[in-house]
């Protein structure tokens, strides 16, 4: 004879949310060389060559472009990385981040 079965089988709520996105922005200037960016953009950011050198060209345009999309503290640590070389080299190039919508 079978019996029934009574336990409670109430799943688990997961509680993790996924983290919030930040974007990494390249700001354009006056001074610093178009290679000079493209080598932070390859060396940082790890793009291509041809989406190095896109993505320079639109912040060049347009005072303005994003780069690459990471949870807050990488793209934090990513924008001083790059702005730190941009410092040792004597350019004044600028990255910020922000939150996505
Ligand atoms: N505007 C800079 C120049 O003409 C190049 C540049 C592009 C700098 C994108 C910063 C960001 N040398």
């Amino acid at each position: 004879m079978s019996e029934t079965d009574t336990r409670t089988r109430t799943k688990p709520k997961i509680k993790t949310k996924q983290p919030k996105l930040h974007k990494v922005l390249l700001v354009n200037d006056d001074f610093t060389p178009r290679e000079f960016v493209v080598q932070v953009l390859k060396a940082v950011f790890r793009l291509t060559a041809d989406t190095a050198y896109a993505k320079m060209m639109v912040a060049h345009q347009k005072g303005v472009c994003v780069i690459a999309v990471y949870t807050r503290e990488i793209a934090e640590t990513k924008a001083t990385e790059a702005v730190d070389l941009a410092q040792q080299n004597g350019f004044p190039l600028l990255f910020t981040t922000e939150p996505e919508e």
